[in-house]
């Protein structure tokens, strides 16, 4: 929100001043962020804030103004939070750490968008060539590169079994119904495109295809894709100008289409089918809206009842781990700065298994691994020299055999798991001792080996072999053994309560957490983060498997 001008005087006018307790430091001072202000921007808008606070302070002798009860805190807390703002932002050096923040969160933003609109996108299990070409479109206006967007589209439709359909072929059957193309007159304007029955002419689709790319202008390769997508939905090319033309107008006007929740909505009249397209238009499957996140030791008993632990099929116990909300991160002394700041974190309930993944287990997926065990090993080891993608394909090959949803925990999941609700250091609690966990010990030669602890073992070690370290819901060798992958790659912590978060899963930092038998005891930590390129392999790196529960 820019810093109007000049500043209304009264906040009952002007949300602006409410900003002053925001986490992101342009959101303090009313800047915005793309325009990257300059410093004597900066302190411009700081100095107006100041002194629009300051206006307000002979409030804080009247305690029963409706004015002062609305500004209470700020009168006390806002220039101090604003100073702050300024001072960050004045520093080059935390002004790049503070952009990188911001930027991070756009993009995580804009990929978790883009998930919803390639969801939205799939129609009975398949992608078509114009519906892709209009994800394509929309991603470019989040931002997303087109490489981005075509490695996350590939992954989706592999992960999914989606097939693509290629251009024409199902729209063609509409437009060959002999239903005369529906006059541009006939086009629902953006007003009434809400009402599902509008929109179920092609003109009406097309146009809501338009709304939903959020597009302001079109260059001339756009202009022509949207055509070929308006022909393919069974208008003439004049007809889909016209479209085009009604829904740039209405953008002009400042119109903003359906809301998304009607965007998104399934229309639910498909069109009249007759004897010429025997097959209905296919359903549209609307976003199923999260179930709202519910914290309380009551849900979490009947989700207990409700969930009770199994074995897989490989002879692993999955234990739940019941939804709950706890502080991701550490600002204790030992604690890195990418663990910061400490952020309330809500997630769903989840299986995950009590260790990592063993050699004998990896090896009924891939009996070549066998090669790679290292010399120590036997069956119960936890396998190593295991990429990041070898560990999500074994999630999807155990998924198969199971007819279950298998995969590598989230980096938020794997802390929550390994230390509950009560900010633990390690998944047992505080102090690191021998019995516990498999780390750098007196058995080890490394220059960092803690020469007064045995933990028994010199390499990684038989999975099971350190219960006493199994965390509060009773997930054993979290720290220690091997380090494991996670889902998703290093993004920085907001600050902010987030719920089942998910980084993005197509960077080059892919997180590994829990330290490994190489490890100082500092990496062990149930808070430490560490990252790998995603093809990394290593005697030191292994993995563990969650399976999802599907919420109704
Ligand atoms: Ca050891």
């Amino acid at each position: 929100m820019a810093l109007p001008n000049p500043v209304p005087d009264n906040p009952l006018k002007w949300n602006g001043w409410k900003n002053y307790t925001s986490n992101n430091p342009y959101e303090r001072l009313c800047l915005d962020f793309e325009s990257n202000p300059s410093a004597e921007q900066i302190e411009e808008n700081w100095r107006q804030l100041l002194v629009w606070w300051q206006k307000k302070l002979p409030l804080k002798n009247q305690p029963s103004n409706p004015m002062a009860q609305l500004l209470r805190l700020g009168l006390d807390e806002a220039p101090a939070k604003l100073t702050e703002a300024r001072t960050l932002l004045l520093d080059p050096a935390k002004r790049a750490e503070i952009d990188s923040g911001v930027l991070n969160k756009a993009r995580e933003q804009a990929l978790d968008e883009f998930g919803k609109f390639l969801e939205f996108s799939v129609t009975s299990g398949s992608l078509h060539a114009e519906e892709e070409d209009s994800l394509y479109l929309t991603g470019e206006k989040l931002g997303l590169s087109r490489q981005e967007m075509e490695q996350i589209i590939d992954a989706t439709l592999t992960e999914k079994k989606i097939k693509r359909v290629p251009r024409h072929l199902p729209f063609t059957a509409v437009a060959s119904t002999g239903t005369a193309p529906a006059p541009a007159a006939e086009t629902p304007t953006p007003a009434s495109a809400p009402a599902p029955g509008a929109q179920s002419t092609p003109a009406g689709e097309f146009m809501r295809m338009l709304w939903l790319s959020g597009i302001d202008e079109l260059t001339d390769d756009q202009r022509d894709a949207f055509c070929n997508m308006g022909e393919a939905l069974g208008l003439s090319g004049g007809d889909a100008e016209d479209v085009i033309d009604e829904y740039l107008e209405a953008r002009m006007r400042g119109e903003t289409g359906p809301t998304p929740a009607t965007r998104l909505a399934t229309p639910a009249t498909p069109s009249t089918p007759t004897a010429a397209a025997p097959a209905p238009a296919p359903e549209r499957r609307a976003i199923p809206r999260a179930p709202a996140f519910v914290d309380s030791p009551l849900h979490r008993a009947e989700e207990k009842r409700k969930y009770p632990p199994y074995t897989n099929t490989l002879g692993t116990p999955m234990l739940l781990i019941p939804s709950g909300t706890f502080r991701m991160g550490s600002d204790r002394a030992a604690a890195a700065a990418n663990e910061q700041p400490v952020s309330p974190t809500n997630l769903s309930a989840f299986y995950l298994a009590r260790w990592p993944v063993t050699n004998a287990q990896y090896e009924l997926f891939d009996p070549a691994h066998r090669s790679k065990r290292a010399p120590w090993a036997n069956d119960h080891h936890p396998v190593i020299y295991v990429t990041a993608i070898e560990a999500a394909r074994f999630c999807e090959w155990l998924s198969r055999r199971e007819n279950r949803r298998y995969r590598l925990p989230t980096e938020a999941e794997w802390e929550y798991a390994a230390r509950g609700f009560d900010g633990r250091t390690y998944p047992w609690g505080e102090g690191l001792a021998g019995h516990c966990a498999n780390f750098a010990d007196a058995n080890s030669r490394f220059p960092w080996s803690e020469p007064t602890v045995n933990d028994g073992f010199a390499e990684t070690c038989p999975v099971g072999s350190h219960p006493a370290g199994a965390s509060p819901f009773g997930v054993e060798e979290m720290a220690g053994n091997v380090w494991e992958w996670c889902l998703d790659c290093m993004t920085l912590y907001p600050g902010k309560v987030r719920t089942n978060p998910r980084g993005p899963t197509d960077g080059l930092k892919r997180i590994t957490r829990g330290g490994s038998w190489k490890s100082r005891p500092g990496s062990l930590r149930a808070s430490a983060r560490a990252f790998q390129t995603p093809g990394t392999f290593a005697n030191d790196i292994g993995f563990r498997v969650m399976s999802e529960i599907a919420r109704s």
